[in-house]
């Protein structure tokens, strides 16, 4: 009698668990769950505003989903078994003299085996799913844009614009080819300077793997870099830094990537895409890399803005090199600073009489 009981309990067991990664396996990441449904699971995260945040919004959700599944039915387990089967209900019962035995139950183990294997499987098959959907880097971006961080800003420069947006009708290359050049000469030490830590043969202060546009947006103590993007159009991100490991975290991408020096010494992809951005508006961006005093200091936004005042934006930009962004920002009717990184902010005088303050000029 006891036996036909539990194998009826690992059958539905086992069949619950089945329809319930069946459906899942259905439904993928592709699908969103019910809005109310995802509310209350995704434990806070922004709306995403890229098909590619989009996937991860839902992969979070769905795997939240099954946890909680999983987690009632483990606590249901776990409360039969401290009300049902403890010593004082035991003692009650006059039959037995030991709690229902449940070793050596080969199809119940076999279950208990296999169903955490499965979990791991399901999850395992929609991380890779979602995973390689995010780091694709399939599409044809129409703008590319070099990201350099440093301690502790960020400088953001046009590298490449499809005809669509170039400010000379063709396709656009925004290297700055000067400055290039001039890093360039930092490639190797000169000769009888003995350099202790070569990488892979060339200077410690080698420059020459960053890289230099004609236009570009430079964050400084005063002012958050705002880097003006259009929306529903593909991007590309390069990224690279000039010093430390920092990262570049968009909270609305639901993405963020290692900034490193010398990213292909570091063997490191350093370039995203995204296939677009799907509205309008200003999003805040992070340095998600402990990278030093200021790392807190280290925002940045991005203003999406529609194509036509993108275009806009870079004849401005082209047309007058000595402007700064915030006046290329109200050029095209945007407010000209950052509006999305509050309270957060580059300003570090308020932080500048601290503890952890030391006037390098105090001494001197
Ligand atoms: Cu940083």
């Amino acid at each position: 009698m006891e036996k036909v009981k539990n194998r009826s309990i690992a059958k539905k067991v086992g069949v619950a668990g089945s329809l319930l990664f069946g459906g899942l396996a259905l439904a993928g990441c592709e699908v969103a769950p019910p809005e109310a449904v995802a509310k209350v699971l995704d434990m806070g995260w922004p709306d995403p505003v890229t098909p590619e945040g989009v996937q991860v919004y839902n992969f979070w959700v769905w795997v939240w989903a099954v946890a909680w599944v999983v987690g009632i039915i483990m606590w249901a387990l776990f409360l039969v078994a401290i009300f049902k089967w403890n010593a004082k209900a035991q003692a009650k019962k006059t039959d037995d003299e030991f709690p229902k035995q449940l070793q050596y139950n080969v199809s119940l183990e076999l279950v208990l085996t296999i169903i955490p294997i499965v979990i791991v499987f399901v999850l395992f098959f929609f991380t890779v799913q979602a995973q390689t959907v995010v780091t694709a880097r399939d599409k044809d971006p129409e703008v590319a844009v070099d990201v350099t961080a440093f301690q502790w800003n960020w400088k953001f420069g046009y590298a490449e614009l499809s005809p669509n947006f170039s400010p000379t009708g063709q396709k656009y290359e925004g290297l700055d080819a000067e400055r290039q050049a001039v890093a360039e000469e930092t490639k190797n030490d000169p000769e009888g300077v003995k350099n202790p830590n070569p990488i892979h043969g060339t200077s410690m202060g080698d420059l020459s793997y960053l890289n230099y546009n004609l236009i570009e947006t430079v964050g400084t103590t005063d002012e958050v870099p705002v880097l003006v993007l259009p929306v529903d159009t593909p991007i590309e991100f390069r990224l690279a830094s000039g010093d430390v490991n920092h990262a570049f975290w968009v909270p609305e991408f639901l993405f963020k990537r290692d900034a490193y020096a010398h990213p292909e010494a570091n063997q490191q992809e350093r370039s995203f895409q995204i296939e677009k951005i799907d509205q309008e508006g200003a999003f805040v961006g992070r340095c998600a890399e402990m990278c030093g005093t200021y790392h807190a200091m280290m925002n940045f936004e991005i203003r999406a803005v529609s194509p036509e005042d993108f275009r806009d934006y870079i004849r401005f930009r082209n047309d007058n090199p000595g402007a700064t962004n915030a006046e290329a920002l109200q050029s095209i009717g945007q407010e000209p600073y950052a509006t999305s990184t509050r309270p957060f902010n580059s300003d570090r005088t308020g932080t500048r009489d601290g503890a952890n303050y030391s006037d390098p000029n105090a001494n001197v």
